[in-house]
């Protein structure tokens, strides 16, 4: 079985001169990073995959509301300043295809929520919020059209920073926020602030 399973990767994967047979041998299988196990025709070979910072550490002296030259030494007594923390997501709009993947690149204290066909003004950031234990921001809760929601924040104090990939596999437009409603909306300015779109065709 296995025998039969590597001379179909190596047909599907193109290559010119397929290996027939005793051709197998578990080095090969090695240097290709198999180590045996095998899934073919299971394989996306057009997906790819697409970064998103998901907030980030700002050791620039223009950062707000604190005004400050200090770099960031994340060995210090705090090691998560989060006045030096950028609130955004870059790239804020961008278009993938259906089986596409999508890494969020999480620095600081956030939430990956991400819906699928809907705006920043239909999400309830009233009525359904995360009551905040402690000193903890609140976090949405609303659970209509969401498609994804990551990890609690609150669960990671001391470590905050993350990597959560999310797999896109029905065409639409995704609005992707952060969970945490401060960031997400600034209710000084009266303005939507840590969102974005993912356009996911055919
Ligand atoms: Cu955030």
């Amino acid at each position: 079985m296995q025998r039969r399973d590597f001379v179909t990767s190596v047909l599907v994967g193109g290559l010119v001169t397929p290996v027939m047979g005793d051709g197998h041998n578990s080095t090969e299988d090695d240097q290709q990073g198999n180590q045996g196990e095998h899934d073919h025709g299971k394989r996306n070979d057009k997906g790819t995959n697409y970064t998103i910072s998901f907030g980030h550490w700002n050791p620039t002296p223009t950062n707000t509301p604190t005004q400050t030259s200090s770099p960031i030494d994340r060995f210090a007594a705090d090691p998560n300043p989060r006045f030096l923390n950028g609130h955004d997501i870059l790239p804020g709009n961008f278009r993938i295809r259906v089986g596409d993947t999508v890494t969020f690149a999480i620095s600081g204290f956030h939430l990956v929520l991400i819906y699928r066909g809907i705006k920043p003004e239909d999400i309830d950031r009233t009525n359904l919020l995360l009551s905040p234990p402690m000193t903890f921001p609140p976090l949405i809760n609303d659970p209509d059209n969401r498609l994804y929601r990551g990890l609690d924040p609150r669960a990671m104090p001391t470590n905050q920073d993350r990597v959560e990939v999310v797999g896109f596999n029905t065409p639409g437009r995704y609005l992707v926020l952060c969970g945490v409603l401060p960031h997400f909306f600034d209710a000084a300015a009266q303005e939507f602030v840590m969102f974005g779109y993912i356009n996911v065709r055919d």
